[in-house]
């Protein structure tokens, strides 16, 4: 233990807060680690697929992992750079097999290679159906679209993809999440978004209504605001599916950057957890838009972490991480973005939780705002560093000189 973790140690004792506990409490929490941002969502599907859904990394940053195999080699980097055991948040359209299963075609084994590597480290494994880079997905409509053909495409698609979660979830002994992302919406006023939203819900009771054991896997459903291309209306609006999501009971997800952008996300967890169970979050950075860039240590992140520490939330939120950026190295962007995940929560952690809410509940504004902002001098940051120290991960110049040791690596990547 070193010199300055102890004295940290009694410098958060003097107010009240226990700094092996919140170690304690960091190491208990998984984060979902999205494979998307190793190959700039591109997937691993045998025919080309870049159309349909409006999904875009920007840059040309060498090193993008080409083959399954590329991917986990640098997942593998990523994971031994990041402290703590974690979990891999695979999309459908990253199968690994030499066959060619369109989307309406998948099953379990074209995702084996991915279970027994994960396996193998320990890893939990969370899914996703894929409905966007489809030629289905052209329109911009899925679920949601007019023709009853395509809607029983993706119908087919996403049960699929229940069933492999399930089965992924049983395999691994390990609940996987199997998040509904649809892009579907329109680029100029529709006239008929009743109809739109009518087919959007009752494809979605179609395509859940196989029961599954929900210790193997969690049904989710992700709200967007807008999309490139879809900017006039959103057909899976945040009121489409929170109201979804609490009369069926699944999961909500909430992205970061899927809501007008001075709206504060950290804010709804506290609203939503009283009537939908379970939450999944996919923390982002939007910057004027849903953008995408790698999570910083920011005040938006750090506010997310506070509420689920505070509100009592990470017993039933899953923390997934959704960011694409290629113009920095790509497993630089999922290391640094963790571990500002993990350094937002260990902050909240470490706060004077019961001694803010005291003084609130006491209505003394004036000593809440010198308890808060004094507080923001603790030493967290040497208590991060013993974290880091005890799981081997490095820290500060050590992890940078690895991080760019590794890029290097992978740079003439074709
Ligand atoms: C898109 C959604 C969705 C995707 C992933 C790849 O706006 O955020 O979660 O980013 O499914
Ligand atoms: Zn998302």
């Amino acid at each position: 233990m070193s010199k300055s973790f102890d004295q940290a140690k009694a410098q958060f004792a003097d107010w009240q807060v226990d700094a092996e506990a919140a170690l304690a409490a960091l190491s208990a929490i998984s984060i979902s680690v999205h494979c998307w941002q190793g190959d700039d969502v591109g997937g691993f599907e045998r025919k080309s697929g870049t159309s349909g859904g409006g999904i875009q990394a920007t840059g040309n940053h060498p090193g993008r992992a080409r083959t399954p195999e590329e991917l986990r080699a640098d997942l593998d980097f990523a994971f031994s750079r990041i402290p703590g055991r974690h979990r891999l948040n695979l999309h459908a359209f990253y199968m690994d097999t030499d066959e060619s299963p369109d989307r309406d075609q998948i099953e379990y084994r074209h995702f084996r290679p991915w279970v027994e590597w994960a396996r193998d480290r320990g890893l939990g494994l969370d899914f996703n159906p894929t409905f966007f880079a489809h030629a289905k997905a052209d329109d911009n409509l899925t679920l949601a679209h007019p023709d009853a053909g395509i809607r029983d495409f993706w119908i087919e698609h996403g049960a699929r993809t229940r069933d492999i979660a399930a089965q992924i979830g049983a395999e691994l002994g390990s609940q996987c999440v199997n998040n509904i992302w649809v892009p579907d919406g329109f680029k100029d006023i529709p006239v008929d978004r009743m109809a739109a939203r009518e087919r959007l819900w009752q494809s979605l009771d179609r395509m859940m209504a196989k029961p599954q054991v929900r210790a193997q896997m969690l049904d989710a459903v992700e709200s967007k605001l807008f999309g490139i291309g879809v900017e006039a209306c959103t057909v899976g609006s945040h009121e489409f599916y929170l109201g979804y999501a609490a009369k069926k009971d699944v999961a909500l997800c909430l992205d970061m950057g899927h809501f007008h952008p001075t709206e504060n996300v950290a804010d709804k967890l506290s609203s939503v957890s009283l009537a939908v169970q379970d939450i999944l979050l996919h923390v982002s950075r939007p910057m004027r838009w849903d953008s995408d860039h790698v999570i910083l240590m920011n005040d938006d992140v750090m506010a997310m972490a506070q509420e689920l520490v505070f509100s009592g939330l990470l017993p039933r939120t899953k923390i997934g991480l959704d960011y694409f950026d290629a113009t920095i190295s790509r497993t630089t962007a999922w290391v640094i973005g963790v571990r500002n995940m993990q350094k937002a929560l260990l902050r909240a952690l470490l706060l004077p939780q019961s001694r803010l809410k005291e003084i609130e509940r006491k209505m003394d504004n004036t000593a809440r705002l010198i308890l808060a902002e004094e507080a923001r001098d603790l030493p967290f940051a040497a208590v991060w560093a013993e974290f880091c120290a005890r799981a081997d991960a490095p820290t500060g110049l050590s992890l940078m000189k690895d991080l760019e040791t590794y890029q290097a690596k992978v740079a003439g990547r074709g």
